[in-house]
């Protein structure tokens, strides 16, 4: 037995090399991994936590990398939980966000060795193509249905919807002047007001003018952000069911899961929720009593593929669908491990896209791409199908930004 365990490398396996962290900000913050083996491949992964970048950065810098090096990169699922069992302080943000890029970068490595793309190792294709969807917004709700309009034209067949309410300075999700929405654009928080009497009654007159105007023909999702009670939630669901949403996000925060009941219980809007979860202790109660009906987890933030997929097949047996988080702060490598993911599980719901900075294009390049409104991958590039330039992320050095706070109209924090 050597000082590093049973995951040391043996004779002829693929060993870790080099392990290198990039932070770059093209038009928006960026962390990732970078993996190398002894036989010239290269791994990447996306460690992105909005916010708290340099966290992260550290944690895999400071505390992984030395774990990493010397050990075989095709023991996945055993990185996995020396990983995750080793440090003794589970979960959380920081930690599991550092143990999702380590795991993309094993499957894209694992890929490479095999020349597969990583869905071929999951199990294989079991779609063409993925519904996918967009956010549509807007300062009125003639422009938002505007919005949702150029949306349908492009091509989804799915878009979410969100607008400034009416009597509030700034809106969650509504971009800020002609630029895209993008909620952590400045130095420190911005301070956003919050009334929940005036989203109330906002939101079930947009969602009607949208279905009025460009009827039922296509899935229409809307984002409450973690805003509302459960007894709130609940009337806003039932307000909402002659729209037939696809689903309504993030009713309530959910760190306490049992607030879920009342709300399933009491309403047949589709219920979505998971993006700031860590892992499946996170959901378990969740899909185990079948109190939402998508799960909204990412494979940057929970785990990797690894544990997604035990998240998603947790799910599946519980008629639960995936509805993976997709913003602009997951990285494009961490929406390949999506896609892939998304292309081959059996309970598959849809896909948030919801784009990238023109700048981010010049440092990844993806083997999946968006036609006609739906995300599509590669059959033939091998791994996850990300490419990073190193040169271009240097021409973006980290930016500090925040997202936002929220506050009551006296003043009191509300959760954003
Ligand atoms: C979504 C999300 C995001 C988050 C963002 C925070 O449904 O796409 O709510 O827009 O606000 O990921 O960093
Ligand atoms: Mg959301």
């Amino acid at each position: 037995m050597t000082a590093l365990g049973t995951t040391r490398a043996r004779h002829g396996s693929r060993t870790i090399t080099d392990v290198d962290v990039v932070v770059c900000s093209p038009g928006r913050n960026y962390v990732t991994l970078r993996l190398g083996t002894t036989d010239g491949l290269v791994g990447w992964g996306d460690a992105t936590l909005n916010g708290r970048e340099l966290a992260v950065a550290s944690y895999l810098r400071d505390h992984v990398a030395p774990l990493l090096l010397g050990k075989d990169a095709s023991r996945i699922g055993d990185l996995w939980q020396y990983l995750y069992r080793g440090p003794y302080w589970r979960r959380g943000p920081v930690t599991m966000a550092s143990i999702s890029a380590v795991d993309q970068a094993l499957w894209d490595l694992q890929g490479k060795a095999a020349g597969m793309p990583v869905f071929q190792l999951l199990g294989g294709r079991a779609r063409e193509r993925l519904m996918t969807y967009p956010h549509a917004t807007g300062h009125s709700v003639e422009d938002a249905v505007a919005s949702v309009a150029g949306r349908l034209e492009e091509g989804y067949a799915a878009v979410r919807v969100q607008a400034s309410v009416p009597g509030l300075p700034s809106t969650y999700g509504v971009h800020v002047g002609d630029e895209a929405y993008e909620p952590a654009h400045t130095d420190l928080p911005d301070e956003e007001a919050w009334s929940t009497p005036l989203y109330l009654d906002f939101v079930p007159r947009l969602m009607k003018r949208v279905r009025d105007e460009l009827g039922f023909g296509f899935a229409l999702l809307h984002d409450g952000h973690h805003r509302l009670s459960p007894t709130e939630a609940t009337w806003l669901g039932r307000e909402l069911e002659p729209q037939r949403l696809f689903w309504l996000e993030d009713v309530t925060p959910a760190e306490d899961q049992r607030a879920f009941a009342p709300i399933k219980a009491g309403t047949t809007t589709p219920l979505a929720v998971g993006e700031v979860f860590n892992s499946i202790w996170d959901c378990q109660e969740l899909i185990s009593n079948r109190w939402i009906d998508y799960i909204r987890c990412a494979t940057t933030h929970t785990g990797g593929i690894t544990h997604m997929r035990r998240i998603l097949d947790l799910a599946d047996l519980h008629g639960v669908r995936s509805g993976c988080h997709g913003p602009s702060d997951v990285s494009p490598i961490g929406m390949a491990a999506n896609v892939h993911l998304d292309v081959a599980i059996p309970n598959f719901g849809v896909q948030e896209f919801m784009g990238y900075p023109d700048a981010a294009a010049e440092v990844f390049t993806t083997s999946y791409r968006l036609v006609d409104g739906h995300l599509e991958v590669d059959d033939d590039v091998p791994g996850l199908g990300v490419e990073v330039d190193l040169e271009a992320a240097e021409r973006y050095p980290y930016v500090r930004r925040y997202l936002p706070v929220n506050r009551r109209l006296d003043g009191s924090m509300h959760d954003w």
